[in-house]
């Protein structure tokens, strides 16, 4: 069973990420992101569902056109892990 990041360590984590917010009213962070047209949304989405899939660990998300909205936290845990925050790290180095 994952852990749940707490305290110090979940604060200290969070500050390592740009862009990501805390989601109201559950233990989880988000991030939109937008695309210059649908190939390229698509081809990221590829890209970070091929990386959720080896580590078993997958991203909430949707995606409109060009625009994709991504909300991560552990459901094992029942709230956000590093297993979130690693992901999160993946994520942002796809993007320039
Ligand atoms: N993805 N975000 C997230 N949280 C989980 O707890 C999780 C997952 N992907 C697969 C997974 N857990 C598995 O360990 C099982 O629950 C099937």
């Amino acid at each position: 069973m994952t852990a749940k990041l707490s305290g110090k360590a979940r604060s200290d984590a969070l500050a390592t990420l740009e862009g990501w917010s805390e989601v109201s009213g559950r233990d989880a962070i988000q991030k939109s992101f937008k695309f210059a047209d649908f190939t390229q949304a698509w081809g990221f989405m590829t890209r970070v569902a091929l990386a959720a899939e080896k580590a078993d660990h997958h991203p909430e998300w949707s995606n409109v056109y060009n625009k994709i909205e991504i909300v991560l936290s552990t459901h094992d845990a029942g709230g956000l892990s590093d297993k979130d925050v690693a992901l999160a790290r993946f994520i942002d180095g796809l993007v320039p």
